[in-house]
Formats: structure tokens, C-alpha cells, sequence
């Protein structure tokens, strides 16, 4: 299954890379790129294509995640300690994602994007011992359809309607200090379990050398996965500004709002006692991310950057705070 997809990666990048020297040596460029107005590249579903337009997206996604939080006040390993026996410290999630999106017509894109993450967390246990547990694999396939419902003087409104799909397991298991192969709490798995449906309005306004936009999400979960819970439904607004620097380079500056409540059942198999991160009531919260981006547009190619901060955490917990963020994005129409 590994190798499968690492192969699968290969043919993909060999695919990109070819099509990114063919198109620089032949085809002259018809502009529908040049037309629409792009959000910084951490955001998703912001802009339309034209009919027939395909375009490739591979993104790399890292989070950090350092020290407890209990509401916005830290608290300490020792602290911890006094309740469970075993204490998260730190948290490195990278997440590899390819996408496919395609214009049905100058109004309808439709989009498939399928995650690849790596997750790892450090732990310490009362009686100091340090470990680290990992988990990697795809996570859930994710089915979209944006939709212009509103356009006039470079303004746009797109309804999105995305479907997440259970591809992701939900079974990860690791060595820990209690034995080998052991069920890993909610954080380390790599999907939902539940077919989860994401509504979202997202609205843009291109002027001159800039452009401003906002969009908002939701990710409501249904039913409840084959291990006995569900996870928290998500509400996110982000808005941002764009500055084009010159022909090639665009600026960017984002402000992204996240609230997601906690689990509702539990995974039977976890045993609450031992670490924070096994508990269904200390995974809920709310964070605000201050965003920094640049891209790069060539033709019909596009890289960017973007990294993000927090500026505001609340989180029910003790649960391991976020400390930064990152996405790297490649993009190319075909
Ligand atoms: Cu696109």
C-alpha cells in the first residue's frame, strides 16, 4: 500500500514536471488563467476555471503543535501529570495533498483532493520515561463542487458544496509504554470515520493591484464512525487581502478563524485514564491564525507560501496549542 502510493506520487510529479516544460516550449498561454482572481494558496475553492480547464494541485501542509493549553491559560507537564499518566509534549503534522479540479462550465468547477499525513507526537510518563508515537497513511477523500452564483464588477460570490469521504483510518495503532501495538488516541488518526458534508460561501473583489476576499465553512459530521463517536463539527472563517507586486509575484495577508466542538461518544478502546489526548471532552476549541503568503505565477503555473501564526487560542483541555503553520503549493492548468 505504501510503495503504491509512493509510486502513485512519482508518475504524479513526473506527470507535473513534464507538463510544466511542454507548456513553457510550445503552447502560447490563452489567458483564462490571467482572468481570475486567486486568494492567497491556502485557501481552497476560491476561484472558478474555465470551461475545460483542468488544474493539478499538490500542497504540503505542516503543523506544529507545542505545550498545553487549558482555555487560553497554559499548563505545565507536572501539572498534567498529577491527572494522567502520561503527558503530550509536542505534535509535527504534515499532510502531502493532490488535487484535481476541473470546469464543467464557466460557472460549475468540480474538485477531487486526496491527503497523504505523516503525524507524530512526543510524550513524557510520570516516571519521565520520553516516547514518541507516529501514524501516516491517506486520509479522507474529499469531493467538491463551487458554484459562481453572483458576478459583477470584478466582484464574485461561490456557493461550495464539498463531501468528505471515510478514506481515512481510524485504526491507527503504535508502540507505547503500555505494550506494542496500541490503539492511538483521537489525534493520530487519520480520518473522521463519517461522511462529513462541508457547505462554504466564499465572496471576492479584485481592485486595481489588489484583491480582497472571505470565505466561510462549515464541516458538519454525520452518524457516528464504525469505532463508536463522531468528531466535532468545524466552523471556519478566514478573509484575506492580496497585493500584486508585479507580473509575476503576489503578497498576501490572511486572518483565519477556526471553531470545532468535541468528540460526542468515544472510541471504546482508549482508556481515558492515561493521556489527555484519549479523552472526548478535551478536544474542542477555537483559534485565530494570522497568515503571511507569497505566489509566484508563471503562465499557467502557480507557487506559493504560506505561513501562519495563531494570535488567539481557546482550547477545552489540557490539549497540545498550536505554535505555527505552514503551506507550500504548487499549481498548474491544463
Ligand atoms: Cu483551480
Amino acid at each position: 500500500m505504501k510503495n503504491k502510493v509512493k509510486v502513485v506520487c512519482a508518475f504524479y510529479l513526473l506527470f507535473i514536471s513534464s507538463h510544466v516544460f511542454a507548456k513553457e516550449n510550445s503552447h502560447p498561454h490563452n489567458g483564462s488563467h490571467a482572468n481570475h482572481v486567486y486568494g492567497p494558496v491556502g485557501v481552497m475553492g476560491e476561484h472558478p476555471h474555465s470551461k475545460g480547464d483542468w488544474m493539478l494541485t499538490y500542497a504540503y501542509n505542516t503543523m506544529s503543535m507545542n505545550d498545553n493549553l487549558s482555555g487560553k491559560d497554559d499548563v505545565s507537564t507536572s501539572e498534567i501529570l498529577t491527572d494522567f499518566m502520561v503527558s503530550p509534549t509536542s505534535m509535527t503534522m504534515q499532510m502531502h495533498m493532490f488535487g484535481l479540479m476541473y470546469g464543467v462550465s464557466e460557472k460549475f468547477i468540480i474538485m477531487a483532493m486526496m491527503p497523504y499525513s505523516l503525524i507524530s507526537m512526543d510524550h513524557v510518563t510520570r516516571m519521565g520515561t520520553k516516547f514518541t508515537t507516529k501514524s501516516k497513511g491517506i486520509g479522507d477523500l474529499k469531493l467538491s463542487g463551487n458554484y459562481t452564483v453572483f458576478e459583477r464588477d470584478k466582484q464574485r460570490a461561490l456557493i461550495n458544496i464539498d463531501v468528505s469521504v471515510p478514506t481515512g483510518s481510524i485504526d491507527e495503532r503504535d508502540g507505547t509504554p503500555a505494550g506494542a501495538n496500541q490503539k492511538l488516541p483521537y489525534p493520530m488518526q487519520l480520518g473522521s470515520g463519517t461522511y462529513d458534508f462541508i457547505p462554504g460561501i466564499t465572496y471576492t473583489k479584485s481592485i486595481n493591484f489588489w484583491s480582497w476576499g472571505a470565505q466561510a465553512k462549515a464541516i458538519i459530521r454525520t452518524g457516528e464512525n464504525d469505532n463508536d463517536y463522531r468528531l466535532g463539527n468545524n466552523f471556519k472563517f478566514t478573509t484575506w487581502a492580496v497585493r500584486k507586486i508585479n507580473n509575476h509575484f503576489n503578497g498576501s495577508l490572511r486572518i483565519e478563524a477556526n471553531s470545532w466542538g468535541n468528540i460526542k461518544g468515544a472510541d471504546p478502546e482508549l482508556n481515558t485514564a492515561v493521556v489527555p489526548t484519549s479523552r472526548a471532552d478535551f478536544r474542542g476549541g477555537k483559534r485565530v491564525d494570522l497568515l503571511f503568503g507569497v505566489d509566484f505565477t508563471k503562465s499557467n503555473n502557480r507557487f506559493g507560501i504560506e505561513a501562519g501564526l495563531p494570535i488567539y487560542q481557546n482550547l477545552d483541555g489540557p490539549q497540545l496549542a498550536t505554535d505555527y503553520r505552514l503551506s507550500i503549493v504548487g499549481q498548474l492548468i491544463f
